[in-house]
């Protein structure tokens, strides 16, 4: 069984210009992007995904937040995905988040954190059957080659 985890890049993210900083972060880690893709969350969505948080003070914040624009959904593949994605998140709170993490690098804030990773595997089989379709996700690569040279050019 390989081992998936399901990150949001939330609204914040996208309006501060971090997308990329943060796929960069993952891929140089050496986890597979398996899935990925842009979407607007509704409120079914949200209410399902924050359902832990439905009676929290914070939580129409968090939704408008949430709806403020699209958010990048990917999935990532590898060993010990959870561990090795909540420590280059780091925890909820960005004020409490170790410098380079990336809550550490780039948040103050317990809401606006620019991203969610699943908490376990079993929540993480969850959440990606929430936002993916099976067919969204990717097996490759379906050759062992080193792309550097096509075939013509070392004939
Ligand atoms: P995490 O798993 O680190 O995303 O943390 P939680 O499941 O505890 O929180 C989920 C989201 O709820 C946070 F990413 C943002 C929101 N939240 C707030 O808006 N305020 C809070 O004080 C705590 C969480």
């Amino acid at each position: 069984m390989k081992e998936r985890t399901l990150i949001i890049i939330k609204p914040d993210a996208l309006q501060r210009n971090l997308l990329g900083e943060i796929i960069s972060r993952f891929e140089k880690k050496g986890l597979k992007i398996i899935g990925f893709k842009m979407m607007e969350l509704g409120d079914v969505l949200l209410e399902e995904h924050y359902a832990h948080h439905k009676d929290k003070s914070f939580f129409a914040g968090l939704k408008r937040f949430m709806k403020s624009s699209p958010v990048i959904l990917t999935v990532l593949e590898g060993p010990n995905i959870i561990k090795s994605v909540r420590l280059i998140v780091g925890p909820t709170r960005g004020y409490e988040a170790d410098a380079g993490s990336i809550r550490g690098d780039f948040s103050m804030s317990a809401q606006y954190n620019i991203v969610h990773a699943s908490d376990s595997l079993e929540n993480a089989e969850i959440e990606i059957r929430r936002f993916f379709a099976p067919g969204e996700l990717f097996d490759y690569p379906k050759v062992d080659f080193e792309w550097i040279y096509s075939e013509e050019e070392i004939k």
